[in-house]
């Protein structure tokens, strides 16, 4: 790398903060089972202190998603929680409500027929609104398992409608400065119609619940074969591009730590991002978050992983010199314009990321790092301990 390129990548590392999930550190598992983890965390106090040291060996972890029914007991005061975060270095990020676990949403939260449910879900989502408020978070960000699994089960428009008010109701809670994410994934539970089934749903959806709301894109969330970046680039076109969750995939939902099976794609995300930056002459405002679920690989280890590798993917993304590809694509000329993204995404971004971590005083290498602090065994035996004596036997979340 030419000095020119380091700082071009330095820079745009500066820019660029990742929010860890709390679930990512909970023991999680398949709808077949779970197999547990003596470091894994047992509470929100665990899964601060993880957050914690994943953002004091990365550097660019300052806050933690949290789910509301996973992570905050019935009137567990807030500003106790955002104190708590503090301790561990960390702050409050995302406010995940949760709309598909109790036994009254089995026919949907915002989607369901009966105006008590619904009427459930929104004050649910009000009382998320005021956690967010409490602890200072900037987005509340909506999920929903809403949908139907026959053909002619209910009303599909019926059911559409209904989102479109109780988004609207949403947003019209929202507290100054917050922002509201919807989130879209195409099938599971609901296995016929997803409610929100694709980014056109969340942008029409979003469009209608007011200015603060936009587009959540879950890169796990596609179906096989579609293009991630075109919807990228379309949503950021629009000004509808609200956040990510970052993960991988094979399949389908899959939660493997981004960059896993394809880290061109994620680069190429990233090369949209910065095109954009590059012609507007400044970032957009984007909440760049994990999503993933750790079911084998040690849930520290494999958040560090992830944060390394979009931190890498990023900063290559930074290396595609725009005019040259304007240049190429002005001519027609195919390849000089797909070989400017091939070398970006070659280089070896080392020395920049090297740079980036001891201008911020930061551990060289952060994975071997955080195995040689000795944090995990010694996590390990504190919480194997403490689940005996609390007599817990199985635990964490469902994502
Ligand atoms: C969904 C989606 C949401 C997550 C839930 C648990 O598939 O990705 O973001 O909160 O899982
Ligand atoms: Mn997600
Ligand atoms: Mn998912």
């Amino acid at each position: 790398m030419t000095p020119k390129l380091i700082r071009r990548a330095v820079d745009a590392l500066e820019n660029f903060d990742i929010e860890t999930p709390s679930w990512g550190f909970a023991d999680t598992g398949t709808r077949f089972g779970k197999f547990f983890q003596d470091a894994a965390a047992i509470d929100l106090n665990d899964k601060l202190a993880d957050a914690g040291q994943v953002h004091r060996l990365t550097g660019c972890c300052p806050t933690v998603a949290v789910h509301v029914l996973w992570d905050f007991k019935p009137g567990e005061d807030p500003k106790a929680v955002a104190r708590l975060a503090r301790r561990h270095g960390v702050k409050i990020g995302a406010i995940n409500p949760n709309l598909f676990q109790d036994q009254c949403y089995k026919w949907g939260s915002f989607g369901n027929q009966d105006p008590v449910v619904r009427r459930r879900a929104l004050r649910h989502c009000y009382d998320s609104i005021a956690i967010g408020k409490a602890v200072g978070s900037e987005y509340l960000s909506l999920w929903f398992a809403d949908g139907t699994s026959y053909p002619g089960q209910e009303g599909i428009r019926d059911r559409k409608r209904r989102f479109e008010s109780c988004l609207k109701s949403c947003h019209d809670r929202l507290a100054p400065g917050q922002k509201m994410l919807v989130e879209y994934k195409p099938f599971e539970p609901a296995f016929y119609a997803t409610d929100i089934a694709d980014w056109g749903m969340a942008y029409v959806l979003s469009k209608k619940a007011g200015p603060r709301a936009k587009v959540l894109v879950d890169t796990g969330h596609h179906y096989q074969g579609q293009n991630v970046e075109q919807i990228v680039a379309f949503l950021l076109d629009e000004g509808m591009l609200g956040g990510f969750h970052f993960n991988d995939r094979r399949y389908a939902d899959d939660d493997l730590t981004l960059g896993s099976i394809d880290p061109y794609q994620a680069f190429r995300i990233f090369h949209e991002i910065h095109s954009f930056t590059a012609d507007r002459g400044e970032a957009p405002e984007i909440a760049y978050m994990i999503d993933q679920s750790h079911n084998e690989k040690p849930k520290i280890e494999a958040t560090i992983q992830t944060v390394v590798m979009a931190q890498e993917l990023f900063a290559k993304a930074a290396l595609v010199d725009h005019e040259r590809l304007r240049r190429a694509q002005s001519k027609n000329d195919v390849v000089t314009a797909e070989l400017e993204l091939k070398k970006a995404f070659f280089t070896d971004v080392a020395p920049a990321l090297a740079a980036w971590r001891r201008r911020h005083k930061l551990p060289a290498d952060p994975l071997a790092e955080h195995r040689r602090s000795g944090y995990e065994p010694k996590a390990a035996a504190e919480r194997r301990a403490r689940r005996a004596a609390l007599g817990i036997v199985s635990g964490g979340s469902f994502a």
